[in-house]
């Protein structure tokens, strides 16, 4: 790859490790996890060094009784209360949190931060956890130890010291457990700002937007129980091998007794062919692989809201003479909106539905058949539906579609959203919000005897403008990686140089540790696999899975180094230093967590008895209005949406690009740079192309090509000497790996629906070098 302008010259250093040899590309044949999955987790606790602590660690991993949650995926735990669910990448996950290596004073002393800066990002990771608080030093450009006093100091000072609360901006991570998290909010709303950006702004800020305007409700609303009893599942837009890989044994078990599974991705993704379930050991045995799909459509990037419509539109067609086709009586008594819904979808031609999808119309009145037959239908989605432009309109789309059918408010229906990072979804329901409900905010009020801002504070994207201009003074991330997660990296980088501080809350180091403000501190945390040592004891701290279910995660292990801290301790030694006058009792809550719970009990919406329900085997599911027929919208009643179709077909010449992870890989922290389930070995800097996009291009396989993105305002964005791989995508789109493409998503080019960066329709031009 070569650099094709200044900035990006400075962002030469690559992500992933040093390839092991020359890239490969062969397709992969062999059905998802099963025994690739077996070797690929052995060959990485070997390189780790983790044999012993490894296996005994995922032992403990996702258990009823007393284990950590995986700080992997949100995916829910069985309900059965299996523990043996696990899957490759969760271990990876854990297992890269367990390393021996340390990341120490001497390190720091040893390599500056500029010559840090031109390590590659699994370098910088790979070197271990970190064990002691640091502080930028400017004079010689090297971190060096700090006391946790006197780096609460810092911040608390530098937070004293701004004119307006509004210039600080407190970033969250989606692991963040809900105690912290609960605290962390709570700082912010006390210091007087709502500017709460987190990752879920990048992510499923347009579920959580569609899914309120639909239902009253930000969340999905079926459970585990209901992907067993579904008669059909719709799963759009995600890599569910790669993302939420114990996924993979719901489909195969629906598979298995005959529910109909349709995947919609214009990737024909490992999770929508075959699967061996990881933890069947018989089929592990007998190489016996389960089917995990009835039919597979691909879209092109975007085209998901046309196809969806078109489903509708089929339904609707077939509604005059088959009279189980509609649910009249569910959309009579729960709905609203529905006749201008139907004369929306009756004035669609199909021409533009099989246009703007790039599905045949044969296709999806085969998908419409499936889900006219289905008694019970789940649409699931993730990343492929969100990240867009319209992505508000296509959620609500997917809900439409539903309420013709009466899917929701009963077993085995709904919508089901897959949700990031393991507790996410837990971050917003415990305050991480930058737009809170006045109710939110008046029980916060009183329960916590503060007077919270009530004026919207800033996202992702607002609060890297914002910093870019001044006036976001002090950033503090809690977890993540802000510098290289967020788009349009040389302008991210730029805004976080203009800080007067940045903090990061982290395990390991990362590139936001070297791209900071003009004072900059790394403080070091437990992960989740450590025991929480507080005054009253060994504490736990519960989470939220992506079915609304909230259970225990007590860590085991001995925790990196003496002189970590606990999220929630860290939380509370910023919150004295910023706040010294606050009432709040920041140490009290840290002694023993339970404390913190009964405050959330009082302040948080459905976490009633907290303290007790908790600990319950399974933890406790938080009440979801809608499945219940509640629906707290402005009509009291389920609401379809009347969206225009967007026009998603690329101009003549261009391709729409979507970014995405490669099976090795967790959001910024890249393992290898392998990409099984795709065929890809020792290559990420990657452009996957449909073959007559190569042909009408010159560009012949693995040939290098240069990228050009083109954003809403006209300006320019490049990658350069990526290599073109053929692959099975349909014409005019593109597709390869964040982070390495984020240079390409421009700041602006943000959804005006959820203000979400759009990430996967990246307007391209891709030419031979
Ligand atoms: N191992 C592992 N697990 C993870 C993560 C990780 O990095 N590694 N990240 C976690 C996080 S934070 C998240 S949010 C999730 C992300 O999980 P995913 O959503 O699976 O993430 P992506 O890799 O971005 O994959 C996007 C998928 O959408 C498809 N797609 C792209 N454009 C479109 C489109 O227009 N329509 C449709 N229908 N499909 C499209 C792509 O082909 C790809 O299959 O995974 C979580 N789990
Ligand atoms: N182009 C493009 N960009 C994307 C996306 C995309 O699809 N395309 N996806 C977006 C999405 S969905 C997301 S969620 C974001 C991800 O954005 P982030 O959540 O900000 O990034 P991660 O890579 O998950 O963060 C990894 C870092 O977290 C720290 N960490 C790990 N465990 C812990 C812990 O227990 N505590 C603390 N405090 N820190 C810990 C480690 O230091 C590690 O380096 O990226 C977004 N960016
Ligand atoms: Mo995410």
């Amino acid at each position: 790859m070569s650099a094709s302008n200044e900035e990006q010259e400075r962002l030469e250093p690559s992500v992933g490790p040093v390839p092991t040899g020359d890239p490969e590309f062969r397709p992969y044949h062999h059905p998802a996890a099963g025994w690739g999955a077996a070797k690929s987790v052995t060959q990485f606790l070997v390189r780790e060094r983790a044999l012993v602590d490894g296996p005994r660690a995922i032992k403990r991993m996702n258990h009823e009784d007393g284990g950590f949650d995986c700080p992997g995926c949100a995916w829910p735990d069985d309900t059965k209360g299996l523990h043996l669910d696990i899957c490759e990448n969760g271990i990876k996950h854990v297992t890269w949190e367990m390393t021996r290596k340390r990341v120490g004073r001497e390190f720091f002393a040893a390599h500056s931060v500029t010559e840090l800066y031109g390590w590659s990002d699994h370098d910088l990771e790979n070197q271990g956890r970190l064990t002691e608080p640091m502080v930028y030093d400017p004079e010689t450009d090297h971190y060096v130890p700090i006391s946790w006093k006197d780096a609460f100091e810092v911040v608390g000072r530098a937070l004293r010291g701004l004119d307006d609360p509004n210039q600080a901006a407190f970033y969250t991570s989606g692991r963040l457990g809900n105690e912290a998290t609960f605290l962390y909010q709570l700082m912010a709303r006390e210091l007087g700002t709502n500017n709460l950006p987190d990752c879920s702004n990048m992510c499923h800020e347009a579920s959580g937007r569609a899914l309120t305007a639909s239902l009253g409700t930000g969340k999905g609303t079926v459970d585990l129980k209901d992907w067993e009893a579904t008669d059909a599942l719709f799963v759009l837009g995600v890599n569910a091998a790669s993302n939420a890989p114990r996924m993979l044994t719901a489909l195969a078990e629906a598979h298995d007794r005959g529910a109909r599974i349709v995947h919609i991705n214009p990737l024909v993704e490992a999770a929508a062919t075959r699967t061996i379930v990881p933890h069947d050991f018989t089929d592990m045995a007998l190489n016996k692989a389960t089917r995990t799909s009835t039919l597979n459509l691909q879209p092109r990037i975007g085209g998901d809201m046309a196809l969806l419509r078109g489903m509708a539109k089929a339904i609707l067609e077939q509604a005059p003479t088959d009279p189980k086709a509609l649910d009249r009586e569910f959309i009579d008594r729960h709905t609203t909106g529905f006749d201008e819904y139907r004369a929306l979808c009756e004035g669609t031609p199909w021409e533009e539905i099989e246009s703007q999808s790039g599905v045949s119309r044969a296709d999806v009145l085969e998908a419409a058949r499936v889900y006219r037959d289905a008694d019970r239908t789940i649409v699931t989605w993730c990343l492929g539906i969100t990240q867009h432009e319209h992505g508000v309109d296509t959620v609500r789309e997917i809900v439409n579609l539903l309420l013709l059918r009466g899917n929701l408010g009963r077993e085995g229906a709904g919508p089901s959203p897959v949700r990031g990072h393991s507790n996410v979804q837990g971050n917003r329901t415990c305050g991480i919000d930058h737009r809170p409900t006045e109710e939110f905010l008046s029980r916060l009020a009183e329960v916590c005897d503060i007077a919270p801002p009530r004026e919207h504070g800033m996202d992702t994207v607002a609060t890297i403008k914002a910093m870019h201009r001044g006036d976001v003074k002090v950033f503090v991330g809690m977890g993540g990686n802000f510098a290289l997660a967020a788009p349009d990296t040389p302008y991210t980088y730029e805004a976080l140089r203009t800080c007067d501080l940045t903090v990061q809350v982290s395990t390991k180091l990362n590139r936001s540790h070297l791209v900071h403000g003009r004072r900059a501190l790394i403080l070091p945390c437990l992960g989740r696999t450590e025991k929480d040592h507080q005054r009253k004891g060994v504490q736990s701290t519960s989470v939220e899975d992506s079915m609304s279910m909230v259970h225990l995660s007590v860590g085991m292990k001995r925790p990196a180094s003496p002189h970590l801290l606990s999220e929630p301790a860290i939380v509370a030694g910023m919150a004295r230093a910023a706040l010294p006058d606050s009432a709040t009792r920041w140490e009290w809550y840290i002694e023993d967590y339970d404390r913190i719970r009964d405050t959330m009990a009082q302040a948080l919406d459905g976490f009633e008895d907290f303290n007790r329900r908790v600990r319950l085997p399974l933890g406790f599911r938080i009440k979801q209005p809608a499945r219940e027929l509640v629906f707290r919208t402005p009509s009291g009643r389920a609401e379809f949406s009347a969206a225009a179709l967007p026009d998603v077909v690329p101009a003549p010449g261009t391709l729409a690009l979507g970014t995405m992870r490669s099976h090795d890989q967790w959001n910024t922290t890249v393992y290898s740079d392998n990409d099984r389930y795709r065929g890809i070995k020792n290559l990420r800097t990657l452009v996957f192309m449909n073959r007559d996009d190569m042909r009408e291009r010159g560009i012949t396989e693995s040939a290098p090509v240069d990228i050009t993105s083109t954003a809403k305002d006209g300006s320019r964005r490049h990658l350069d000497g990526f290599l073109a791989i053929p692959y099975d995508i349909p014409r005019g789109c593109a597709a390869g790996y964040m982070p390495e493409m984020n240079v390409l998503c421009a700041l602006g080019d943000f959804s005006t629906q959820s203000d979400q960066p759009i990430m996967k329709h990246v307007k391209v031009t891709i030419t031979a070098r």
